[in-house]
């Protein structure tokens, strides 16, 4: 860790520092590091690498450290800093540390906060548990619980800073975990409503997935490129996976996912051509001893039969796939690739990709819901940058219709009992406030609706019956909007402060086809 910090400090003073130009290193020590941690790995503010921030910007830095970030804690320097000052910070943020930041067993094991809170017998509050919504406040990094028959918030609590992902939840529904890009797992009571313990189990993480049994929870980090096995009761570590392909060539983990049928976790690769799968069973299932293609040997190998709990068995791809959707038996997953123009089928028995399902405009596979339609499951996709939807046929993996909707979206949502999928036009410049109805049967827009003109909207879930709509209206000064699923009336208006995504603990537990897993 010295030698991380010091390359810091060297790198900010080779950046001018010696030319009489602001100091950086010394200027993020004063400034930056209270909140940050001198080494820039984070303390109550988030990492400040390039990785961790890349979607940010430059300028956008800039634009933080001289105004701060409306509803954080993160204040303003314009009153204190000059602009080259301004400008010397933000490079230093963006500049890639000489020797990559180290976070490994010891490191997060020190982070391990336990808050255990006092037995009950029963939740502290008279909502129905498993129709409560969870939603994640990504504006002031706030979680709140909402009662999902009278749609009233019962508690709200502070989260880690920038929570992202689906919070996974135990089968009984009585614990939710949360994981946030920076790394910090947290799980939390929602009998007690207590946050029970807390752990960083990387520096920059992507998301997290609970096995079958709930017992390991696993966790994708791009920073460093590990994937760390957590025993769900405590948090303590089980295993931690140093990612690299069988060439070990270094990856980082785009994604895990829990695949409940199979009793195993998968994990999506971004830098090389394999999709992992890890036993969360200590008898490994009999697809640990199946085979397996090998693209680089061309051939189709039996798998040396890695058994066991944590077993790892690599399945080779033609190309680096991530963003899965998987089939209701979590038979196959469809992968999409990072050219964004096409997805590949992958059968996860055997190993082999079986379809090649041409998709432009950057599909985002993991927003995808599933139904059945005359004997055939269809599941449709949206696209991150083309205002369509894709509906594929799970029977021979082809498309069945493009839907056009106002411009490109992000999330789809659906019930069991509902006949309509909600997409949100969210990425669109014009049209981010719209959200189209799609009829599951006809696969036609029956309905645009526009809950709050001007304003992005994106997100919906259901309760637990499908009567209930809840739409998020993604601004600062944001609301969550309850609709009759049926005829489309608002029920309530909730301010919420940005609320990204909200989750019916209901819907997630039974694994809802309309809803992400
Ligand atoms: Fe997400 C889920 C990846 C940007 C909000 N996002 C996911 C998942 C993945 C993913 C793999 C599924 C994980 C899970 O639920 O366990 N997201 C990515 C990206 O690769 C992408 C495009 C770029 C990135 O920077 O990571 C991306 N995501 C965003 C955003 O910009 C969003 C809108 C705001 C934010 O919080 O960063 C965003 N992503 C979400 C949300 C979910 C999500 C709300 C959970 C959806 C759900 O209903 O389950």
């Amino acid at each position: 860790m010295k030698r991380w910090l010091a390359s810091c400090i060297a790198l900010a003073f080779l950046a001018g520092a010696a030319h009489g130009e602001p100091d950086a290193g010394a200027l993020f020590q004063s400034k930056c590091a209270p909140c940050h941690g001198g080494d820039r790995l984070g303390a109550i503010g988030p990492a400040l690498l390039p990785d961790n921030l890349g979607r940010l910007g430059v300028a956008g830095a800039e634009q933080v450290i001289r105004n701060g970030r409306e509803a954080t804690q993160m204040r303003g320097f314009a009153s204190e800093l000059d602009d080259a000052s301004i400008k010397a910070l933000a490079a230093l943020v963006y500049t890639k540390p000489m020797a990559k930041p180290v976070w490994g067993a010891a490191e997060i094991a020190a982070s391990r906060v336990l808050t255990p809170g006092p037995a009950v017998e029963k939740p502290v509050y008279a909502a129905d548990p498993l129709n409560l919504f969870v939603v994640v406040e990504s504006g002031d990094h706030h979680v709140s619980i909402l009662d999902g028959d009278t749609f009233t918030p019962i508690y709200r609590f502070a989260s880690r800073f920038a929570l992202h992902g689906g919070p996974k939840f135990t089968r009984d529904g009585r614990y939710v975990f949360f994981g946030s890009r920076d790394g910090w797992v947290t799980k939390f009571d929602l009998w007690t409503l207590r946050v029970v313990a807390e752990i960083r189990a990387g520096i920059n993480t992507r998301n997290i997935a609970l096995s079958k049994d709930a017992k390991h929870l696993a966790v994708a980090n791009y920073l460093p490129n590990t994937l760390v096995v957590l025993n769900a009761e405590d948090l303590s570590i089980e295993k931690i996976f140093e990612v690299a392909d069988r060439k070990g060539r270094s990856s980082r983990v785009s994604a895990v996912y829990q695949a409940p049928q199979r009793d195993s976790f998968i994990a999506a690769l971004k830098d090389v051509p394999e999709i992992w799968e890890i036993a969360t069973n200590a008898g490994a299932p009999p697809v640990f001893t199946g085979f397996v293609h090998s693209y680089e040997k061309g051939m189709v190998e039996a798998l040396a039969a890695s058994q066991g709990l944590f077993a790892l068995r690599r399945i080779e791809t033609s190309e680096p796939l991530d963003d899965f959707f998987f089939d209701p038996d979590y038979r196959n997953l469809i992968g999409a690739s990072r050219k964004g123009d096409h997805a590949v089928v992958v059968n996860l028995n055997t190993g082999r990709e079986i379809a090649d399902i041409p998709m432009p405009g950057m599909p985002h596979l993991g927003s995808g819901v599933s139904w059945m339609r005359d004997g055939h499951r269809l599941v449709a996709t949206p696209h991150l940058k083309e205002g369509k939807i894709s509906v594929i046929d799970t029977a021979d993996w082809k498309t069945i219709a493009t839907i056009d909707t106002a411009g490109p979206g992000f999330f789809l949502r659906s019930h069991e009992n509902s006949p309509y999928i909600w997409a949100d036009s969210f990425m669109s410049r014009q049209n981010k406030d719209k959200v189209q109805i799609i009829d599951k049967e006809t696969l036609k827009i029956v309905r645009v609706m526009q809950p709050a003109p001007g304003k992005t909207t994106g997100h919906v879930e259901f309760d637990r019956s499908g009567r209930h709509a809840l739409v998020s209206v993604w601004e600062m000064d944001g609301a969550i909007i309850v609709y009759d699923a049926t005829t489309f009336q608002e029920i309530k208006r909730l301010p919420m402060s940005k609320p990204a995504g909200k989750y019916n603990v209901f819907n997630k537990i039974t694994f809802s086809e309309g809803t992400s897993h």
